[in-house]
């Protein structure tokens, strides 16, 4: 039998090369509906931690492209997760699994209407998970998403997740970016 997911669902492979235009790297790999789908999409694809530096993968709703400047990312954020070097080979495979089967199994409720899609950045200088949030200014939905993927991940003190806003993102200029919301919520300065 086929089990049916809430949303299609199209899973995205950007491949870093510093020759061409970042939307020229960004390729559609496929497409998924169900629970089946996306297992054979995952069981398809290399794991995150096996990607060449500057790799990213992308699940995202289908018609929302996964950039800043589709019309439901424009106004969004994203809440991030760092992954340390000396904790990549325990947490990044680990992490990008749960983030996905919490978001393509809708565990969110009904904020996850206000979800994206979630994105993994593999870099030299520390490994990325995020997920995609529509509204940055919707600062409870944010936080409730938050929340979830704080336990999702089994996250604990002094572990942080920080809410990014695109905006601030895309115009920075140094490596730092403010965020507006800090978990656990006593590390917010
Ligand atoms: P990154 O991949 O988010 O993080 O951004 P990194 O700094 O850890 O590598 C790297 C660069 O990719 C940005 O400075 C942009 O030039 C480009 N880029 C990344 N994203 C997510 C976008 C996007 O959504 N739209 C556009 N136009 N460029 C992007």
């Amino acid at each position: 039998a086929r089990h049916p997911l809430n949303s299609r669902w199209v899973l995205w492979y950007l491949k870093n090369d510093r020759t061409k235009n970042w939307e020229d790297c960004l390729h559609k790999v496929t497409t998924f509906d169900s629970i089946e789908g996306f297992w054979s999409a995952i069981n398809h694809i290399i794991p995150p931690s096996e990607l060449p530096w500057g790799s990213d993968f992308y699940v995202f709703r289908e018609g929302i492209l996964p950039m800043w400047e589709d019309e439901n990312n424009v106004k969004g954020g994203r809440w991030l997760v760092y992954v340390e070097r000396a904790r990549r080979a325990q947490d990044l495979d680990h992490y990008w699994m749960e983030l996905l089967m919490a978001l393509v199994g809708e565990q969110f409720g009904e904020d996850g209407a206000s979800i994206s899609g979630a994105v993994v950045n593999i870099r030299q200088k520390g490994d990325k998970v995020a997920l995609w949030t529509k509204d940055a200014e919707k600062d409870g939905t944010n936080y409730r998403i938050g929340h979830v993927c704080y336990d999702v991940l089994r996250m604990q003190d002094p572990n942080v997740m920080r809410y990014e806003v695109h905006k601030d993102a895309s115009a920075r200029t140094g490596s730092c970016v403010k965020p507006r919301i800090v978990l656990p919520a006593k590390y917010m300065k």
